[in-house]
């Protein structure tokens, strides 16, 4: 029954008759919403596609430091800066939640930094593309953030425990940062004529990779359907498109900003608006690399985790003093 909830690609997801007994009662324990802790049995694929989309939530929080980070010496006042500094300082964090959610799946974290240093992981794409102006730091809270907690609202519900614990903490603290992106929206889009064209600017640049977060049309999304089954999804990419667009909207009205859409209108039947679809040879092609920032971003990630070998290095000869000294006393 619970294939009946898959929107996309449903398909391929085994019915509850072609399982193993195991698979069966896993599949149960699912549907009646049970968490799935790591100690419990779980199906190879349901394991491997929580480290790929955990390991994968966990990168894009780290590279997604790299493009604010450019702006925390440039930050117009001490405030704004003190605000940028936490908000960044908080994406650490996130990281480090998720790749120890991951860890309890049997990776460590050192094997998930190699597969995305040897291009084997992806990264949101978001990522990939430069924040040329301060208005920039506000449309990534704005826009980025906002996209983000759409996604990571339900992932709370997500079945497997450690992810969804993480996901509590982090959505908390999501809320504060797309806040603190309004909030320099608003003081840019009131500002003067320059300010406003920047918060325009910004808002044009910004809007339909921001889309491109919640990944492919659900036609194309190769890992829905099973996941949704699993409930490791919650919703299908199309409905958070669909929400976060309706949300997003009347923000940009209040702010005087036009969304850069000339199909966008609203539609009383869907109770929801219409609106065009991001340019998806483009997202494709930021996967596979070719982005503006994909080369950058992967450089500064490498040289960061190499120039820190001494410390990991220097962290493990302690550890390891230390066990031999416990171990010699006993
Ligand atoms: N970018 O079958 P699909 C943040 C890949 S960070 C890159 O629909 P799925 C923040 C997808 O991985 C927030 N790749 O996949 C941090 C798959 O390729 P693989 C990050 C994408 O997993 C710092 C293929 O396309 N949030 O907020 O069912 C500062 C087919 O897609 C993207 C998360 O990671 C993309 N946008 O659904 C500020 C949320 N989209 O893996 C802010 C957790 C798709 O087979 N992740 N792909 O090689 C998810 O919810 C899901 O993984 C996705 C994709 C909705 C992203």
């Amino acid at each position: 029954m619970y294939a009946q909830m898959v929107k996309t690609d449903s398909s391929k997801v085994r019915d509850l008759s072609e399982m193993t007994d195991e698979e069966r009662a896993f599949q149960e324990r699912i549907d009646r919403g049970e968490k799935i802790e790591p100690t419990d049995w779980m199906p190879d694929g349901y394991r491997k596609t929580l480290i790929r989309q955990i390991g994968q939530h966990a990168h894009s929080e780290i590279v997604g430091q790299l493009p604010e980070g450019n702006w925390i010496t440039r930050a117009p006042t001490l405030e704004r800066k003190a605000i940028l500094l936490a908000k960044v300082q908080d994406e650490a964090g996130h990281g480090l939640y998720l790749y120890c959610a991951a860890e309890t799946l049997g990776v460590s974290r050192d094997e998930l930094i190699e597969l995305l240093h040897a291009g084997k992981m992806k990264y949101s794409s978001i990522f990939n593309y430069p924040t040329l102006t301060w208005a920039d730091i506000g449309a990534v809270g704005w826009l980025v953030d906002g996209a983000a907690i759409m996604n990571q609202v339900p992932l709370q519900r997500t079945s497997f425990g450690p992810y969804s614990r993480a996901m509590v903490r982090i959505c908390k603290e999501e809320s504060f940062h797309q806040r603190q992106g309004f909030d320099i929206m608003m003081k840019m889009a009131n500002g003067n004529s320059a300010q406003r064209h920047m918060a325009q600017d910004a808002l044009n640049r910004f809007w339909y990779p921001s889309l491109m977060m919640f990944g492919p049309s659900d036609k194309e999304s190769v890992h829905s359907a099973q996941s949704m089954a699993w409930k490791i999804k919650i919703n299908t990419n199309d409905e958070l498109r669909q929400k976060f667009v309706d949300q997003t909207v009347p923000q940009a009205e209040y702010l005087g900003l036009t969304v850069p859409d000339e199909n966008l209108e609203w539609n009383e039947d869907k109770g929801g608006y219409d609106f065009s679809e991001p340019d998806w040879t483009e997202f494709f092609e930021v996967l596979k690399g070719n982005g503006p920032c994909n080369r950058e971003r992967m450089e500064a990630r490498v040289k960061a985790w190499d120039d820190g070998a001494w410390v990991r290095d220097g962290l493990m000869a302690h550890a390891e003093k230390r066990h031999a000294s416990r171990t010699a006393a006993e």
